[in-house]
């Protein structure tokens, strides 16, 4: 009967699950050639570990592999209910507070590698883990939209290691026992960018909406709302939306350099955000915390019909 090791974390609220080891052998290519060969040959370990009966849609997934590059600690492939992502700032300050709990790793910096380049992390005294994100950008500023059933949306596209449209001017209400509303809003929203075709660079999907709002907490900046590609909000801040905030703050001159935003997710849990240039690029530097709460293996029966997940 085969069995994988699984590290359950949460930063901010929001799920990591690792596989520790178990996962299927992928080579010592670089992550983005891997993540392709879990996608087209592997996929199924990607189901048992983040869909029903073992997960729920709200999972990130994490797979942890061995780095190509020497100098980094780690890699990591993330995924989740319907897909994998090029990178997930919350997962990956899950990663660095797992192998803080396994006693691998100490307070000091670390290169994790992912299929969308090296990230830098540093894992605090206090246990809170700071992620110098890959280089984020707008791509575009005050796109239009009209969305069935709610009219004219204006949004910016982002780049902030997932592809973001993001949305400061609405009706929406972001309160936590609003959730409803909010998802079928964003929802809506990234159906219209579909079918009007609006994408990404190279015709990437944006598969990512983010609202913003006025933060209820006096010490924030911002309160946001995330809607990630199957359908779950994030109830973390989320790393990478927040790195596509940064941008646009960056690009319209309202953040400067060093300077930090305190980005509240829809529950209240909060990342620290700031940026440093580096010739035209801006490069996220996201705060936050996670705690380890679950370990456990897997068991895979060869009676169990959905041993592999419901798909
Ligand atoms: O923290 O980057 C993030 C993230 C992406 C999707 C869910 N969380």
């Amino acid at each position: 009967m085969k069995k994988i090791s699984i590290l359950d974390s949460h930063t901010g609220g929001e799920p990591t699950r690792l596989v520790l080891d178990g996962g299927p052998d992928l080579g010592r290519g670089p992550l983005s050639e891997r993540l392709q060969l879990l996608r087209s040959q592997h996929d199924n370990l990607r189901t048992a570990v983040v869909c029903e009966p073992r997960g729920s849609d709200v999972l990130v997934g994490a797979l942890l592999c061995t780095p190509q590059d020497p100098a980094c600690a780690a890699g990591v492939i993330f995924f989740n209910n319907v897909g994998y992502l090029g990178m997930c700032g919350h997962g990956t300050i899950g990663l660095i507070a797992s192998l803080a709990y396994l006693g691998r790793i100490g307070a000091g910096r670390y290169k994790i590698e992912t299929p969308v380049g090296v990230v830098e992390t540093e894992l605090h005294d206090d246990g809170s883990v700071t992620v110098h994100n890959i280089p984020a950008y707008r791509l575009r500023k005050d796109v239009v939209l009209q969305v069935p059933g709610y009219g004219q949306v204006v949004g910016d596209i982002a780049w902030g290691g997932n592809w973001f449209f993001l949305i400061g001017d609405h009706s929406q209400d972001l309160r936590q026992d609003n959730i409803a509303a909010l998802t079928d809003f964003c929802w809506a929203v990234r159906e219209t960018l579909e079918l009007a075709g609006i994408t990404g660079a190279n015709q990437a999907l944006i598969d990512h909406i983010e609202l913003f709002a006025p933060a209820l907490h006096a010490d924030n900046h911002s309160r946001n709302f995330v809607l990630c590609p199957g359908k779950a909000y994030d109830r973390s801040p989320c790393g990478t939306g927040t790195s596509a905030k940064i941008a646009c703050l960056a690009a319209d001159g309202k953040l400067a350099e060093g300077a930090v935003w305190r980005q509240e997710s829809i529950i209240g849990s909060v990342f620290e955000a700031s940026f440093r240039r580096q010739g035209e690029q801006i490069l996220p530097i996201i705060r936050g915390s996670a705690h380890v709460n679950a370990e456990s293996s897997f068991i895979f029966n060869q009676d169990d019909p959905f041993a592999w997940g419901i798909v």
